[in-house]
């Protein structure tokens, strides 16, 4: 007698768990150096459930903003002191992780040339000031809820619905970063399943692909908000633990083993995974990191799998 995965409810219970960043408000970044146009914009959208940012001076604030946060769209004016928008709209579109991030001129500027330059930088539509709340709401929410499916499709592994290798070794970057700046703690771990090949031999691809998702689910369900967990290809994850000390993550890792022993997927075999883990120390380069937690991991393989080597 079997009981092969219900690879259906697994599915569902993933997205259920990784749907969560589709479900925050609408976040949209208004730039714009009259502050009562920016309020009056942050409270039209306000009332429609979008949460708001607001710059005045982009020259001073826009650098580290983009560096910390993703918005969901960009209100942009198009005359600033000091810089004007369409400078910044070239700017903003060079940055592979805004790709996909809609950009709203709103100006003043009535000639049709003008807008048209303004739009060549990669902008998506241009309006004129001074805009009714209806035209705006129309004008930002589905083109939000474009970028959002496009970002989807560009940061998530289809199988899994966990990030992808490009987005989650971008993740990893940014905490290195925060790590080298500021002295933050950092711990990462990388998980390989145990002689995986053996599942594909025995029972298949089909079961193997489940497999790989099923321990999506086991790790979702155990880590803690913040962490990072990303597909890096076949069955290799990468967690990264921002704020965190190696124990503290080893202790997070063993909860999804623990987990997993008591939620094997199918009667027909039990499969497990190792770990390495690795600290992240002030001036340390990412291939580092992932050069020590893949050390661990070996040493791991090494020590006859089924363990977490730190
Ligand atoms: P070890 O404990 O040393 O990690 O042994 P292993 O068998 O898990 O490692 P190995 O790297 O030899 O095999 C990994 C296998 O994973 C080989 C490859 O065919 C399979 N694989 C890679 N990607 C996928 C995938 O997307 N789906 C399925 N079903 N199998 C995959
Ligand atoms: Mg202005
Ligand atoms: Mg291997
Ligand atoms: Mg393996
Ligand atoms: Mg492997």
């Amino acid at each position: 007698i079997t009981t092969p995965i219900n690879d259906d409810q697994v599915l569902s219970e993933l997205i259920s768990l990784t749907e969560r960043y589709e479900a925050d408000p609408y976040r949209v970044l208004i730039i714009e150096d009259q502050k009562s146009v920016a309020s009056y914009l942050a409270q039209a959208l306000q009332e429609s459930g979008f949460s708001t940012d607001i710059i005045t001076d982009p020259v001073a604030e826009l650098m580290t903003y983009l560096q910390n946060n993703i918005p969901d769209l960009i209100l942009l004016d198009l005359y600033m002191p000091g810089l004007n928008g369409q400078e910044l709209a070239g700017v903003i579109r060079q940055q592979e992780s805004l790709l996909s991030v809609p950009i709203v001129f709103l100006s003043n500027e009535r000639s049709q040339n003008v807008q048209v330059q303004a739009m060549v930088t990669g902008a998506d539509v241009f309006l004129c000031k001074p805009v009714k709340p209806e035209d705006l709401l129309y004008a930002v929410e589905s083109r939000i809820r474009r970028g959002r499916a496009v970002r989807n499709l560009v940061t998530r592994d289809p199988l899994t619905s966990l990030w992808n290798r490009r987005e989650t070794l971008r993740r990893l970057e940014e905490e290195v970063l925060r790590c080298q700046r500021y002295g933050n703690k950092l711990a990462v771990a990388l998980v390989d399943l145990d002689h995986f090949k053996r599942i594909n031999d025995n029972w298949g691809h089909a079961v193997g692909d489940r497999v790989i998702r099923h321990f999506a689910l086991m790790m979702k369900s155990k880590l803690r908000d913040g962490d990072v967990v990303g597909r890096l290809g076949g069955e290799e994850y990468l967690i990264v633990f921002p704020e965190t000390t190696l124990v503290v993550a080893e202790r997070v890792v063993a909860r999804v083993a623990e987990f997993l022993a008591e939620n094997q997927p199918d009667e027909r075999f039990v499969y497990t995974f190792s770990g390495g883990l690795a600290r992240c120390e002030p001036g340390m380069r990412l291939d580092t990191v992932l050069e020590l937690a893949d050390r661990a991991l070996y040493r791991a393989k090494a020590e006859g799998r089924n363990c977490v080597v730190v």
